[in-house]
């Protein structure tokens, strides 16, 4: 049988994944034990393998290939997480494997969370870091370049102009998913029970800790459940490859 493929972005050697998206993904496959491998792609060769495997654009506006992209182990080629998640819930569902909880109500809750979140802190705290400190050099022109075509202006300058709101407004845009966090004991949003609706969180924090470990320091320092929700799933963190 043929092994699930994740294509993923590489970072700079020795390669450790950073993409959210793609984490979220890999969060759910290694939380289902599913073997996989992964295949790395670079920024501008998203657009011609999604093609070459003949997956349509995405829908919508936004950007038309994306990365995750998987290939699942009967063949199929699956773009964007939300429909590979599902796929990945359908084919390995309970109780065989382990459930992601996606029928919880705390799923819808935390991703309204999320824009606020990547366009109020993450924009300028987040993305001039990426072609800086993760991305190789191909990626990181490709990134800076598309990137200043849609803020107008160069990621360190739109970082050097919002970075320091962005900061001093933690608890508008964190605030939300801290107080879902809280709503019980823990560790996780159902407890002690780990469900897709954590993987959301825990990708923006593993990203933010392979961006710069001060960024991450201080969203924990914010709020320490952060922390010890990152600790809980850490041992889903291991596999990334
Ligand atoms: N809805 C998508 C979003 C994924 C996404 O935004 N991926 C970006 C990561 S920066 C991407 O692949 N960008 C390709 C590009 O910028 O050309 C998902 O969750 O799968």
């Amino acid at each position: 049988m043929p092994k699930t493929i994740l294509y993923d972005f590489p970072s700079r050697e020795p390669c450790p994944a950073w993409l959210p998206s793609a984490w979220k993904v890999r969060l759910a496959l290694n939380h289902k034990k599913i073997d996989y491998e992964t295949q790395w792609v670079e920024y501008p060769d998203v657009a011609p393998l999604a093609k070459s495997l003949c997956i349509p654009p995405n829908e919508g506006p936004g950007l038309l290939y994306t990365i995750p992209i998987m290939t699942t182990a009967g063949g199929e080629h699956i773009m964007d997480s939300k429909k590979i998640v599902d796929y990945l819930e359908e084919h390995y569902a309970p109780p065989d494997y382990p459930s992601l909880q996606l029928d919880s109500p705390i799923l819808a809750r935390v991703a309204e969370q999320m824009p606020g979140i990547m366009q109020r802190w993450a924009s300028s705290v987040l993305y001039p870091l990426v072609p800086r400190n993760l991305l190789n050099p191909r990626s990181a022109e490709y990134y800076e370049r598309t990137r200043q075509q849609f803020f107008g202006m160069s990621l360190e300058e739109f970082g050097r102009l919002k970075s320091g709101e962005a900061w001093a407004e933690l608890d508008a845009t964190w605030g939300g998913m801290a107080a879902l966090l809280k709503e019980t004991e823990g560790p996780y949003f159902l407890g002690d029970i780990v469900s897709y609706a954590d993987f959301q969180l825990v990708a923006i924090l593993h990203w933010a800790k392979r961006a710069d470990e001060s960024v991450f320091e201080r969203l924990v320092a914010f709020e320490p459940a952060f922390g010890t929700i990152y600790e809980a799933a850490a041992p889903l963190l291991e596999r990334e490859t």
